[in-house]
Parts: C-alpha cells; structure tokens; sequence
C-alpha cells in the first residue's frame, strides 16, 4: 500500500511533470487567422502569440479519459484585433469543455453551428462551460499575459479545418478604447 508522488504539479499558471507537452504558436503558425493578413505579415513572426502545456495521460482518441491544458496568450493586436488563440470545433462535435481564467483578462468567444457568435469575459477565476457543437477561442484583450485552463475529453480531437476556412462570424476588436464583437465582412 504505497502512497507516491506523481509529481505533477499545477500551481498558479504553472504546469509541471514529465509527461507534459509544450506547443508555441508563434505569429507564423497563425496565419490567416486575423482580418488585416498583411499587418500579421509585417510583423517579427518569430514573435510568441501563446503556448500551451498539456497533461496526456492517455492516447488522443481515447474514449472516457481527460485532458488537462494550460494556455498562455500574450497581449498585442494585429491592426486593432486583438492576440487570440487560433479556435476551433471539437472533431468529435459532441464534446464539451472548461475554461477558467488564471491570469489577466480575456475573452472567451463562442460560435454555434448556426453562425451565431458571442462572448464570455474571462478573468482570474472566471469559470466556462463550453457545451458540445460549439466553437471556442480566447483573445486576450489587457494589457498582461493571459493565462486559462482548460479540461477536455480525449476523443474529442480538433477540427480546426472549419474555423480556418469559415472563421468566426464576428471579431473581437478595440472599438473606442472598447473590446467589442463586430461582424465579420
Ligand atoms: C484548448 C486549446 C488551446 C489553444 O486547450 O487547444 O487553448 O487554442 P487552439 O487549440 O484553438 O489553438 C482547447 O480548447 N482544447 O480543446
Ligand atoms: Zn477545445
């Protein structure tokens, strides 16, 4: 009857253990994912707009298990749209997901299959619930480091095909000083 220490750590917006992963997306890994392409394109792309850290404890795929992430969004616009993550469905659409804001303010912006777009202010401790069929990504719209959880289920995989041909149906932009949702064109 042991008792171990796994030693996977989460504290603050620190995740650590051997078994996670780190991905970065700099501003070239997120092409075309802004309105003014060609401001992104002028811009240092070696620049980080986030990372994530992840726990795997299972395969992706797998059915009844979780996975466990934290993101890190750096503030900045591309023209006067603010740094967000690049979004997407769930490949296996019937699959919901947490977020929570750790650090700095954000905002969650959420699509359903219809088209209809709209947000959820994120901050220390916000919490979310994203249901199944509906799209997500985050902005980060201070002036700080943005830093979420997330939780999601294994099989739920990523389609990130539609988000990238169709978009969202509304931009987060600073309008007045004001982050606001404005029709896509
Ligand atoms: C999150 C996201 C993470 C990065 O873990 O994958 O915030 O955003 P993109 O995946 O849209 O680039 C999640 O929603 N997992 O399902
Ligand atoms: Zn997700």
């Amino acid at each position: 009857m042991k008792i171990i220490d796994k030693e996977l750590v989460f504290l603050d917006d620190q995740l650590e253990g051997e078994e996670i992963v780190h991905a970065e997306r700099k501003l070239s890994d997120i092409a075309g994912i802004f309105q003014d392409e060609s401001a992104r394109a002028s811009m240092d792309q070696d620049q980080f707009a986030y990372e994530v850290d992840c726990h795997f404890p299972v395969e992706e795929g797998t059915l009844g298990g979780l996975f466990f992430g934290i993101t890190k969004l750096y503030p900045g616009k591309v023209g006067d749209e603010y740094f967000m993550t690049k979004g997407h469905f769930h490949a296996e659409s019937e699959r919901a997901e947490y977020y929570w804001g750790i650090k700095g303010h954000g905002v969650l912006i959420l699509m359903d299959r219809d088209g209809n777009t709209w947000g959820e202010k994120m901050y220390p401790g916000s919490l979310h619930y994203i249901p199944s069929h509906i799209a997500h990504r985050v902005a980060n719209v201070g002036d700080e480091l943005l830093s979420f959880g997330a939780c999601w289920p294994s099989d739920a995989g990523h389609d990130y095909e539609t988000i990238a041909t169709d978009g969202f149906t509304a931009r987060l932009k600073e309008v007045d000083g004001v982050p606001t949702l404005i029709p896509s064109k």
